[in-house]
C-alpha cells in the first residue's frame, strides 16, 4: 500500500510537554516517526510519497475560521508580547465562564483555543500540522482514485483535535480532513474506526450531528484516561447523526481478549451503517508497554486487529495518531498494515 509522508512533521518539535507537574521532553517527538520509517522499509512497503501541499478549502470548510489564524499566528504573537518559552495553555473559560469571547491577549487566547496543556506551540508547529493534514488528504485521494487503501504516516496526530480546539497533542484533525474527502469524492456513507488508546474526541465532536459519517472508537474510559471528559458509551449521536456514534471505552488492564471483542462490535456497526469508506485512526498505544497508557495489547494482536480490519472489505485511509513506546510503534504500526493486506 501507499504511504504518505511530510519531512515538515520535523518543523514541530517542542522542548517540553508538562506531565506529572514536571517539564519533560514531549513524549509525541520526531523520533516516533523514523521508527514507523524504519519498520516500513524493512517490511518493503517502498512506495513512500511526500504529499504537494495542504488543499486550504477543505481546511478551511472543516474549522473555524478564528481558530485558523489563532494556530497561523500564535507563534509571532507569543514572542510579540515577549514570552521566551514556547506557547503553552494556562487559563481556561472553565465552567460558568464567558466561552464566546476569544480574548485579545495571546495568553489568553491560547486557553480559550486549547483543550489541554501539555500540547506547546512553536515556531514550525503550523506548517508542521499543515503537512500532516496533506498527508492526510494525499492518501484520501489515492482511495477515492481507486486504490484499496493508504497510509498516511501523520504528525502531528489529529484525532484529539476540534473544529476549533486543540490538544492532546493535536491540531489538525486529519481522520476527519480524509472521511471528509471520501464524502466529496462520492461516497455516501463514511466510516470512522479510532483505534488509539485514547478517545478520538475531536472526530467524535465533528460528526457528532451528521448522519453520513458514523465514528466509532476504542479507548481508556473517561473516567480515567485522557481526555477525561468524553468518550462515554451513553454518546450516541444526535438530531441527524443520533446513532452514528459508537464508543467502547475498556477499563486499565484492558487485554486483546476483551478489546478484540469491542474491535469486532464496532465492526458490525460499520458493516450494519453501511459503509463505502473507511477511515482508521492508527495510534498504537494500546500496547502494553506504551509509557501513558494502560491496556496490554502485544504485538501480534496488532496483526490480528489488522485482519479483522481488513475483512470489512472496504477502501480504507489509515492515519497515524499516538504511540509513545517508541520501538515498538513501527512494529505495530506496520503489523496492522500486513494484517490488513492479508485479510
Ligand atoms: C494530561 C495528560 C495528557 C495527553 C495524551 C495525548 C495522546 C494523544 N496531563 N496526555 S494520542
Ligand atoms: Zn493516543
Amino acid at each position: 500500500m501507499k504511504v504518505y509522508f511530510s519531512e515538515d512533521h520535523r518543523r514541530h518539535f517542542p522542548q517540553a510537554e508538562l506531565f506529572g507537574g514536571q517539564f519533560v521532553t514531549p513524549f509525541e517527538r520526531p523520533s516516533r516517526i523514523e521508527y514507523v520509517l524504519d519498520r516500513l522499509r524493512e517490511r518493503r512497503f517502498l512506495d513512500i510519497e511526500s504529499p504537494g501541499p495542504a488543499d486550504m478549502a477543505p481546511i478551511r470548510a472543516l474549522c473555524a475560521p478564528d481558530y485558523l489564524d489563532f494556530l497561523e499566528t500564535a507563534w509571532s504573537e507569543w514572542k510579540k508580547e515577549g514570552f521566551s518559552g514556547e506557547v503553552m495553555a494556562a487559563s481556561f473559560p472553565a465552567r460558568r465562564m464567558q466561552m464566546a469571547r476569544p480574548p485579545r491577549n495571546i495568553d489568553g487566547k491560547a486557553g480559550y483555543y486549547a483543550l489541554s496543556t501539555e500540547t506547546a506551540i512553536t515556531a514550525g508547529t503550523w506548517a508542521a500540522a499543515l503537512s500532516s493534514a496533506a498527508s492526510a488528504q494525499a492518501a484520501a485521494a489515492h482511495v477515492a482514485g481507486g486504490a484499496r487503501a493508504a497510509f498516511a504516516l501523520c504528525r502531528p496526530p489529529g484525532h484529539h483535535a476540534t473544529a476549533d480546539m486543540y490538544g492532546g497533542f493535536c491540531f489538525l484533525n486529519n481522520a476527519a480532513l480524509a472521511a471528509e474527502a471520501l464524502c466529496r469524492a462520492g461516497a455516501g456513507r463514511v466510516a470512522i474506526l479510532d483505534i488509539d488508546f485514547h478517545h478520538g474526541n475531536g472526530t467524535q465532536d465533528i460528526f457528532y450531528r451528521r448522519g453520513d459519517v458514523f465514528f466509532a472508537s476504542l479507548h481508556g474510559a473517561p473516567e480515567e484516561a485522557f481526555p477525561y471528559f468524553l468518550g462515554y458509551r451513553d454518546e450516541t449521536g444526535h438530531g441527524a447523526g443520533e446513532g452514528t456514534n459508537a464508543n467502547y471505552p475498556m477499563p486499565p488492564g484492558t487485554g486483546y481478549e476483551r478489546w478484540s471483542g469491542a474491535l469486532e462490535a464496532a465492526i458490525a456497526r460499520i458493516r450494519a451503517f453501511g459503509a463505502e469508506a473507511l477511515v482508521v485512526s492508527l495510534g498504537v498505544d494500546a500496547y502494553r508497554d506504551d509509557p501513558i497508557s494502560f491496556f496490554r495489547l502485544d504485538s501480534p494482536d496488532f496483526t490480528d486487529a489488522g485482519r479483522r480490519i481488513g475483512g470489512l472489505g472496504l477502501p480504507t485511509v489509515f492515519c497515524m495518531e499516538g504511540g509513545y513506546a517508541v520501538e515498538a510503534i513501527g512494529i505495530n504500526t506496520v503489523n496492522v498494515l500486513e494484517g490488513f493486506e492479508d485479510a
